[in-house]
């Protein structure tokens, strides 16, 4: 929140680009309008530790945190295994992804693979998902706030982003002390590829979301850095208006 207040921006870039050049390229020309990058890494055709550091430091150059949506699953033990491994996430995220679906205690695995290296970082757990035909029910939705609303791990939640009735839901039970960032977020909304949704931007926030995860509005757009603003400026705006509603 506090890069996001400096930038004026709660956009979270979904950096979905398949080369680290790629990568380098979108974050270095829509850095200054997005508060957080969000990761995919293992979908990174030239993976190489030692190249994936032009990514940190563009990220770094931008004043941005580093969010690997890794989801997360297995048993707790596992999850801090698959922190390290060839990817090495714990070393160079700040934030990752996390299911409840396998038990509470994943928090912990996680938590325990930062402090391996002697790191901190925090956990978004998944209370509500943006595709259609997802698993995630209203009684789910409960644990999950339950196990994040207990852990010091946990800095929030993910949420629907393509609908504003199941963030206000989220948030009233989640509560003000976690995060609220959503995924399915378009200026343009409607039903995306594959089963994906998409509210809009402005709505998430107002319905109390905290941060918009854009991939494709911004990357496929012919314009991403006007792009960009427009999202940074939709969050914005939807943030002072609730604020003021407050
Ligand atoms: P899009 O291009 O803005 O649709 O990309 C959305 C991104 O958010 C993509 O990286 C997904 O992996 C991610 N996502 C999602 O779309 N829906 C979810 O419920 C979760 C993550 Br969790």
């Amino acid at each position: 929140m506090e890069i996001s207040t400096r930038k004026k921006s709660l956009v979270i870039l979904a950096a979905d680009l398949y080369t680290i050049d790629e990568l380098v390229n979108l974050i270095d020309t829509v850095g200054p309008y997005i508060s957080a990058l969000k990761t995919h890494v293992d979908m990174i055709i030239d993976f190489d530790k030692l190249k994936w550091k032009k990514v940190l430091k563009s990220a770094e150059n931008n004043d941005l945190m580093i969010f690997e949506d890794r989801k997360f699953a297995d048993i707790g033990k596992i999850s801090q295994i698959q922190m390290g491994g060839i990817y090495d996430i714990r070393s160079w995220a700040d934030l990752v992804t996390a299911h409840r679906i396998s038990g509470p205690d994943i928090v912990d695995g996680l938590g325990a693979s930062w402090s391996d290296v002697e790191r901190i970082g925090g956990i978004f757990l998944l209370a509500q998902m943006s595709s259609r035909g997802n698993l995630l029910s209203s009684e789910y939705t409960d644990e999950v706030v339950n196990t994040g609303n207990g852990s010091p791990h946990v800095v929030g939640y993910i949420g629907n982003g393509s609908s504003a009735a199941e963030i206000s839901d989220l948030r009233e039970k989640s509560g003000d002390g976690k995060l609220i960032w959503t995924p399915g977020v378009n200026l343009e909304t409607g039903v995306g590829k594959l089963g994906q949704r998409y509210g809009n931007p402005y709505d998430a926030i107002k319905s109390g979301s905290d941060g918009i995860i854009v991939g494709s509005g911004i990357y496929n757009s012919k314009d991403r850095v006007e792009s960009a603003k427009a999202y940074a400026k939709a969050s914005w705006d939807a943030l002072i208006e609730r604020e003021d509603n407050v």
